[in-house]
Order: structure tokens, then sequence, then C-alpha cells
């Protein structure tokens, strides 16, 4: 058996020298596989006299196990390299504070209710909300408009069904947010400054009109509350929520019948170029209704109109948030088109609020 430490130096070179996996099996075959020379030499052995054969044996044996650990060794060295490198090139800071990208976008409607909320909640008015269903007391008689009064067919109402021979007045959709004030007064009572947002429903479709849109109504109820405070509440609104400096209202005397006296109200404005511009030029909009509470509304909702007065508004959501973003037609607001909610919509991560700015 001579030369057989020239093999074993040999393949323990090549094994050092051997760069992966693939390179580790071609070396371990042409030593230890069936056709290596390793398996080569033993099958010399049979050949020899006992004692050569012995002596060989081990000899060969010792040189097997050798090769063989030398392998082990380096296929475990090639593994550790090669975690070592993954943990490296996949080497990941979990202290980093997160990168998320929301695919979805807020809707302009949502996003001024969120806008005037803020800025009513700074003037110390709560949110109340109330059910979309409601009988005809709440949203009719609670105010002012008997059975017989015109504003009912004004109102364009939806009505759910009834049994035919179910003698109660149905219940309807909701045509204004006024049926939440009323619960708002007789659940807490007076005082009370409440701002009342959601949905109503009225039977009508056009450019600016759909069965179904948003308004924000409010109310505020104390001893001595007058239209001065109202005409303050809503210029400070409006300049807060057009995001000016300044802005400037006018009222117009109107009818409705849950306020007396009553007021539609106006905002100075110009049209440069299809561009409005809120708070200067010689053009106004109508921008929302308002009054003071009829004492006849105080009572029906069990507030003593000698002791208490105050003040009511309401305007369109869907109104306001078009002439604010420029939006054009009113019934693109109710398509869920994804490219239109790309276009108008805004980051479910800015949060609107008054010292980060409302629609920053
Ligand atoms: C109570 C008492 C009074 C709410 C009011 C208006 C005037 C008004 C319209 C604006 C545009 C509806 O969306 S719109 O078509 N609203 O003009 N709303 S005063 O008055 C109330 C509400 C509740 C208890």
């Amino acid at each position: 058996m001579d030369g057989l430490d020239a093999l074993k130096a040999k393949y323990l070179a090549a094994l050092g020298n051997a760069q992966g996996e693939a390179a580790l099996e071609e070396v371990r075959l042409s030593a230890l596989g069936k056709k290596g020379e390793i398996s080569a030499l033993m099958s010399t052995l049979g050949k020899m006299e006992p004692e050569a054969r012995k002596a060989a044996g081990a000899m060969l044996n010792v040189v097997k196990d050798e090769i063989d650990s030398a392998l082990r060794a380096k296929k475990a060295a090639l593994a550790d390299a090669a975690l070592d490198e993954r943990l490296r090139s996949e080497w990941l800071d979990v202290t980093l504070p997160g990168r998320p990208r929301p695919r979805g976008t807020i809707h302009p409607v949502s996003q001024v209710m969120e806008e005037l909320t803020a800025i009513f909640a700074d003037m110390g008015f709560a949110v109340a909300e109330g059910p979309q269903v409601e009988s005809d007391w709440y949203n009719f008689d609670a105010l002012n408009i008997p059975p017989e009064h015109p504003a009912r067919q004004e109102h364009d109402t939806f009505f759910m069904a009834r049994a035919s021979d179910d003698p109660r007045p149905p219940h309807v959709l909701r045509t204004h947010t006024s049926p939440v004030q009323i619960r708002a007064m007789m659940e807490q009572g007076a005082p009370i400054r409440v701002i009342a947002p959601g949905r109503v429903y009225r039977m009508d479709m056009d450019q600016t009109h759909a069965p179904m849109f948003h308004q924000v109504e409010g109310l505020a109820i104390d001893r001595d509350i007058s239209m001065a405070n109202l005409k303050w509440t809503l210029e400070e609104f409006c300049r807060a929520f057009f995001e000016v400096p300044s802005v400037e209202l006018r009222f117009r005397a109107s009818h409705f019948p849950f306020t007396e006296p009553s007021a539609e109200v106006d905002i100075r404005c110009s049209w440069k170029d299809g561009q409005l511009k809120i708070g200067e030029g010689d053009s106004w909009l109508e921008i929302l209704g308002s009054g003071m509470v009829h004492p006849k509304v105080l009572a029906s909702a069990g507030v003593d109109p000698t002791q208490w007065q105050g003040f009511a508004f309401g305007m369109g959501i869907d109104r306001i948030a078009m002439l604010k973003y420029g939006i054009p037609d009113l019934r693109a607001f109710f398509d869920s088109d994804l490219r239109w909610l790309r276009h108008y919509g805004f980051s479910a991560l800015d949060m609107p609020n008054l010292p980060g700015g409302l629609s920053s």
C-alpha cells in the first residue's frame, strides 16, 4: 500500500479547495464512491496474503475515515458559511418604523365630515347620531311640520312598507338629520350643543341631487343664545373649513317650519376661469340654512321655550365638499369608481385636525 499518504494528501487538498456542495460531492465520489480510488484499493485486498491484507486493510480504513471526517467537516463549514451569508444579506432592523403604503383612500364625504367635526368640536359641539329609519313624528311633527303642512310634500319622502290594514302612519327614511337633535334634547335636555352629521334620503336625482345625500345640522340651546352667536359660529366655521383668512356671510330672510326667524346664508366668492374662490369677489353662493329654533320645536322635545332658546343650522356635506375640492358632479360621489377615488380621495393617514391643517 505505497502512496497512501499521497492519496490522503491529494483528497484533503481537494476538499480544502472545494467551493460548494457539488464540488464536495465530486470529491466524495472519486475518493469514497463505489468506483472511487479507495474502493479500488479495497478490492485489491482479496488477492493479498492474510498478514499483508490485515495491515493494508487497517491502513486503508484509517485513510478512508480521515477523508470521510474531513468531508463532513467541510460540509458543515460550507453550510455555516451559507447561513452566515443569508443572515448578512437578509438582515432586517426590526426597530425601524414601518413604511405602510395604504392602497385605499378616504372618500371626500368622509374627509369633510372629519374636517367639520374637528372644527365644531373645537367650538364645544358634541357629535350626535340617530336612526336613519324614523317615525313620522320625529321626522316631521316634532319639527313643527304637521301632516297637512306643504313641507311634507317638498321633502320627497321615501316611506317604509306597512301592512295594508295597519292604521299607523308608515315610518320614513329620514329626510334631514333634525330628528337626531330632537332625540338629543329629549335625552339630555338643555343647555345643549350638538352637531348631527349623517345620511338623509329624498326622492330626487340630477347633477346636484342624489336620493341619498349627507347633511350636517347644528343646534345650540342655552338661556340667552341669539342670532349674533349664530352668525359668529357660522363665520368661524366657514373661515376654518375653507381655510381662508376671512369670510363674509350674507343672511337672507327665509322660512323653515322649524326655525323662526329663519335665514338662508350666502358666502362672498368669485368665479375666475371656472375656479371658485371663497372669501373675496363680487358673487355670493348659498351654502346653508339657519335660524332660531321655533318655540314649538323646543316644546315638542321637552325643553321649556320660556326658559331656553337657541339657534340651528343645516347644510349639505356633499355640496360643501364639491365647493371646497372642485368636484363638478354629485353623482360621481356614489359611483365607487376607483379612478375617481384615487383622484379625489385623501390619505388614510392624514386625519384632519386644526393645528395640523385640515386638508394638508
Ligand atoms: C332642530 C331644530 C331646528 C335645522 C335647519 C336648515 C335650516 C336648512 C338645509 C340646508 C341644505 C337642508 O341639506 S339641505 O338641503 N337645511 O336650511 N336646517 S335650519 O334646523 C333645526 C334642526 C333641528 C331640533
